[in-house]
């Protein structure tokens, strides 16, 4: 089998590259290593930026987001007693979208079935070979039988733990990494969300977070230690300590019942540089964690295939060395946008959550951030600047 752009992984950033690489007329096909009920029922991201959004409209993906999707134009920050909505439209005269990770996938996938491009599902033992040469190639056994694709270029989009960034010589790539000494436990329960807008609290007993998926799904977190285990949490459990972490007037009208889906999550930041080694890409995850504390990690697989699938595009519609310059600089411009993204998300973990190994001066420098910010325009103009997304062309 042959085709242009081998994409490994049907997570976001490959179904979304898949979907703009068609749109330019870019020959792709995706090999993913699990079923598609198994891709959907990852419970994940909540919140697109507009540069997302535009995006998953380029790709022609946004009708149902358009009709279904909510528009948020602020968010609220809770510590000590005091409240504060970041009110993005004022202060950077943008909104984000709550719409979630889910739905963007299953738009992905229904489009790809409709143009009828091939995504290979239950790939096993995937391998990616000969991107150091003119002739990559990406092989897999389906069902016992062996299977090889050869394609100009690869792209790696199958996430932190994929194969693409594993097969690079260790020489070759760079990685940072700052583990957090906590977890989110986050529950999904078909109840009306406790506010319109999210809630971002720092409370004594730890980091909360009221989110949602719709006007009658919410999604709602709370820090917990790294060694807890779901089995540890009845529903009961969750519903006392998230009520105990929210504001009091939302706690008294937050509405309650079983949960559809409750997990935890590890926080994690991560970069790996480059993220390209000869004709293969890295997109995603696959290059970069974020803890979800600033709604970053789809945007920013968003945001590097949306840079990715320019560079593509530019490469197969014109001739001469000049073609290559997009992706040249491909590595270099992801990277300039990864690491501001990491910075905030960072920055706003380390606001928003209990260090108690910072000790007493850790925890009243947080206290004075916290304080400034609320009271500070310019800060929560920087607040709202990163929350909302850095442009792609930056
Ligand atoms: P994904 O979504 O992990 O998709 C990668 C795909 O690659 C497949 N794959 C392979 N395929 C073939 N061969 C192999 N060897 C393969 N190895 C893996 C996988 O099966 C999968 O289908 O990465 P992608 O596309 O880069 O998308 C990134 C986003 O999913 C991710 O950044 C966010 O979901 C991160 N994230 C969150 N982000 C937010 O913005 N807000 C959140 O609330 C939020 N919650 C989360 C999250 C990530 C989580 N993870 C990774 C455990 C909660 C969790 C639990
Ligand atoms: C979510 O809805 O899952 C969500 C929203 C905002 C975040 C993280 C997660 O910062």
């Amino acid at each position: 089998m042959r085709t242009q752009v081998a994409i490994v992984g049907a997570g976001p950033a490959g179904l979304l590259l898949g979907a703009l690489l068609h749109r330019h007329g870019v020959d792709n096909v995706i090999v993913e290593q699990r079923s598609p009920d198994y891709v959907l029922g990852r419970i994940r991201a909540g919140v697109l930026e507009q540069v997302t959004v535009g995006l998953l409209e380029e790709a022609g993906v946004a009708a149902r987001l358009h009709a279904e999707g909510l528009p948020h134009s602020g968010f609220d920050m809770c510590f000590a007693g005091q409240r504060q909505r970041i009110d993005l439209q004022r202060l950077v005269g943008k909104h984000v979208t709550v719409y979630g990770q889910t739905e963007v996938t299953r738009d992905l996938m229904d489009h790809r079935t409709a143009i009828g491009r091939q995504t290979v599902y239950d790939a096993q033992d995937v391998a990616v070979h000969g991107f150091d040469s003119a002739h990559p190639s990406v092989t897999w056994r389906e069902g016992g039988v062996a299977h090889e694709l050869q394609a100009d270029f690869i792209v790696g989009c199958d996430g932190f733990h994929g194969v693409c960034r594993a097969s690079v010589p260790a020489g070759a790539i760079q990685t940072f990494e700052k583990v957090y000494p906590f977890g989110w436990l986050g529950v999904l329960a078909d109840v009306p969300p406790v506010a319109h807008e999210l809630i971002y609290g720092n409370t004594e007993r730890g980091f909360m977070l009221a989110s949602m998926r719709s006007a009658t799904r919410s999604r709602y977190y709370v820090q917990c230690s790294l060694d807890d285990k779901v089995e540890n949490w009845s529903d009961d459990a969750f519903w006392d300590e998230f009520r105990r972490r929210l504001p009091a007037d939302d706690a008294a009208r937050l509405v309650t019942g079983p949960s559809i889906e409750k997990s935890i999550a590890p926080l994690r930041s991560f970069v790996a540089e480059p993220m390209r080694f000869g004709r293969l890409f890295l997109a995603g995850d696959a290059a970069h964690i974020v803890p979800p504390t600033g709604a970053k990690g789809l945007n920013l697989a968003a945001g590097d295939v949306g840079l990715l699938s320019r560079a593509l595009a530019e490469f197969y519609a014109s001739s001469g060395p000049a073609r290559s310059a997009g992706i040249d600089s491909y590595s270099q411009r992801a990277l300039a946008r990864v690491w501001k993204a990491e910075r905030f998300s960072w920055w706003f973990t380390s606001l928003m959550h209990q260090f108690p190994e910072n000790g007493a001066f850790g925890a009243r420098m947080q206290l004075a951030e916290l304080d400034y910010l609320f009271t500070s325009d310019a800060a929560q103009r920087v607040v709202a600047e990163n929350y909302v997304g850095l442009p792609l062309a930056a």
